[in-house]
């Protein structure tokens, strides 16, 4: 465990003591140790190493020993028995905002509550009002937090947090006081949903920006305010961290409130394996006596890197998964960008359940200088989603052809269909109807809680069906909504590659399915992507944007995916499955 870890379980420690109502002094060394630690200046395993822990002011005996266990082994047989003894019910009554280890307790102890619904029922029944040093105010405090507490606990989708985050940074930069600012953490990294929003500024000004910071539209509560150092958190539920520095310490706390975690423990081991301890603050050489003459410089991050022997590494790429392995030999493919989209397949219109016709998604398409993008709507087993039948999926080609020979509009409208794989398997549409699109996204929608097996073999029949083009969305996951259905990924990519089928990238930012984490791997072995929108409105186009973040975090080039290509070269791949495409 490292250093905040382990403050973090002292914390624990010192919240768990003070539910269990014991020796006040006792809760306080755990809380002060636990502050002592998080701004230790040395390095903890070199202070550990050397025995001298016990001589930093305010760590007893007993505390080294407890913070030298946690760090060796990542467990305390103490701490898991401190756990075992108090009721999880009680515990989890500290998830409300607002409620403490103290108050906690006396509810318990008067009222009997050792739950949050139990302490809600209370509240409702006014008796927390009544109790001393309550009183209305109070319960009412608690019954909102309670009702709070879902949405304060979850995370937020990468895509509505930017809504908050951009004009936080925009806000940032055109304050006078700030040298620089940038967002960090895992929306810098562009993760699929973040827990909070983190923000670094340069400042040697520091007052006026976290006044200016905590005064934002849409806070509900600052949590936190210091000189530097400040947390809020927004009616959405989402928090916010800001950190403001000196501007020499910029690039290296940027760097480090990026993360990951996982990246940061592994540039930390290669910096210490060359003699320097790397951290928010600084790179200095591990025997320096002192730190201000000792630190080397960096300008921006790639100096960072570079002072390690390293190329730059892409934020979305600081994931602990073999990108300091690339950057210590041949660096990073040039990722994929929305601008290199040259158009887009599976969308929805007013046929089944989209909200724009098909010439209103066409000027859409045009409006951003698609060169062409593909119909997919839904198909007649999807009848919630008014999927179309044979008939009606003939006259929508007929209408496609029309428009296209029209040449009203620029961009080519490509005949497709979102074909339903039905539990067996089999697709929903006559397959010599699918044969005059000219191509088909196979997806599922129903039976989604076959077993592992069944669904693998299902979506492979799928794949093997000459009529399939892509497949649709892999997972049928909806992120923080819905739980994925069980498949074998690793199979259903062989077996996509073996019959040459897109596996889409469905940009929808719920979706955002097959997963970043398998990109990497599949694309190496020959797998071919399409960044797909699935819009059901014109505005859902945007959504490409989010398909590339994580196309981005999976490595992929230009190259791996489809609509990067221009109409001739996507008529070439798409012929290859109809050949009246060439005719
Ligand atoms: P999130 O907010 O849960 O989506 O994920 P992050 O990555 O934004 O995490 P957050 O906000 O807790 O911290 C921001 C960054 O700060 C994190 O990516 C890496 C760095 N950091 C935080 N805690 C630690 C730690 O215990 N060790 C190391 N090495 N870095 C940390
Ligand atoms: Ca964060
Ligand atoms: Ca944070
Ligand atoms: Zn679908």
């Amino acid at each position: 465990m490292n250093k905040r870890e382990i403050a973090d379980v002292l914390n624990e420690i010192a919240t768990l003591l003070e539910l269990k109502g014991e020796n006040p002094f006792k809760i306080r060394a755990y809380s002060n140790g636990a502050r002592k630690l998080e701004t230790l200046e040395e390095d903890l395993d070199t202070l550990i190493e050397e025995g001298t822990l016990g001589d930093v002011p305010g760590f007893g005996k007993a505390l080294v020993e407890k913070i030298e266990t946690l760090a060796k082994t990542g467990s305390l047989e103490f701490y898991e028995k401190l756990k075992a003894s108090v009721d999880p019910g009680i515990v989890s009554m500290l998830e409300i905002p607002g409620l403490g280890a103290k108050k906690i307790k006396s509810l318990h102890e008067i009222l009997g509550v050792s739950s949050i619904e139990e302490l809600q029922e209370a509240c409702e029944a006014n008796r927390v009002a009544e109790l001393k040093g309550f009183g209305k105010k109070s319960q009412d405090k608690i019954a909102e937090g309670i009702k709070n507490r879902e949405a304060y606990g979850k995370r937020h989708l990468w895509w509505n947090a930017r809504a908050v985050a951009e004009p936080i940074l925009e806000g940032l930069q055109a304050l006078p006081e700030v040298e620089r600012a940038s967002h960090a953490g895992s929306f810098r990294r562009k993760r699929e949903h973040v827990g909070d929003l983190d923000f670094i500024v340069a400042s040697s000004n520091p007052g006026p920006v976290m006044d200016w910071f905590v005064a934002q539209d849409n806070i509900r509560e600052v949590t936190a305010k210091g000189d530097t150092k400040a947390s809020v958190r927004f009616e959405s539920g989402l928090q916010a961290d800001l950190r403001v520095v000196p501007s020499e310490q910029f690039s290296f706390a940027l760097h480090h409130f990026t993360g990951s975690k996982d990246h940061n423990v592994l540039l930390r081991q290669r910096a210490l394996s060359r003699g320097y301890s790397l951290s928010e603050w600084g790179l200095k050489s591990v025997d320096a006596e002192s730190f201000e003459e000792s630190s080397l410089k960096a300008d921006s991050e790639e100096d960072i890197f570079k002072h390690l022997d390293l190329q730059f590494v892409p934020p979305e790429l600081r994931e602990g998964l073999g990108e300091l392995e690339a950057a210590e030999s041949d660096g990073f493919p040039e990722l994929l960008e929305v601008s290199d989209l040259k158009g887009t397949f599976h969308n929805h219109t007013t046929s089944s359940d989209g909200r724009a016709s098909l010439e209103e998604m066409t000027e859409a398409a045009q409006a951003r200088g698609w060169e062409y993008w593909g119909v997919a709507d839904h198909s007649k087993a999807s009848f919630q989603a008014n999927g179309l039948d044979e008939e009606r999926l003939l006259e929508q080609i007929e209408r496609i052809e029309e428009l296209n020979a029209s040449k009203r509009l620029s961009t080519h409208v490509f005949s497709g269909n979102e074909c339903d794989i039905l539990p067996d398997g089999s697709l929903d549409i006559d397959e010599s109807i699918l044969m005059k699109l000219d191509y088909v996204v196979a997806s599922i929608h129903s039976s989604f809680s076959q077993s592992e097996e069944e669904m693998s073999a299902r979506i492979i029949r799928a794949i093997e069906n000459p009529a399939t083009t892509m497949l649709g969305h892999l997972t049928g996951r909806l992120l923080l909504r819905r739980e994925p259905y069980s498949v074998d990924t690793h199979k259903i990519v062989d077996a996509a590659i073996a019959n040459d089928v897109i596996i889409e990238l469905n940009a929808n930012p719920y979706r955002l399915d097959m997963d970043w984490r398998f990109w990497r791997k599949a694309a190496e072995k020959g797998l071919a992507t399409s960044i797909n929108p699935d819009a059901h409105a014109p505005e859902h186009f945007d959504f490409v944007e989010a398909g590339v973040n994580v196309a981005r975090k999976g490595w992929l080039t230009a190259e791996n995916v489809v609509n990067t290509l221009s109409l001739p070269e996507v008529v070439e791949v798409l012929a290859r499955k109809r050949p009246h495409l060439k005719g």
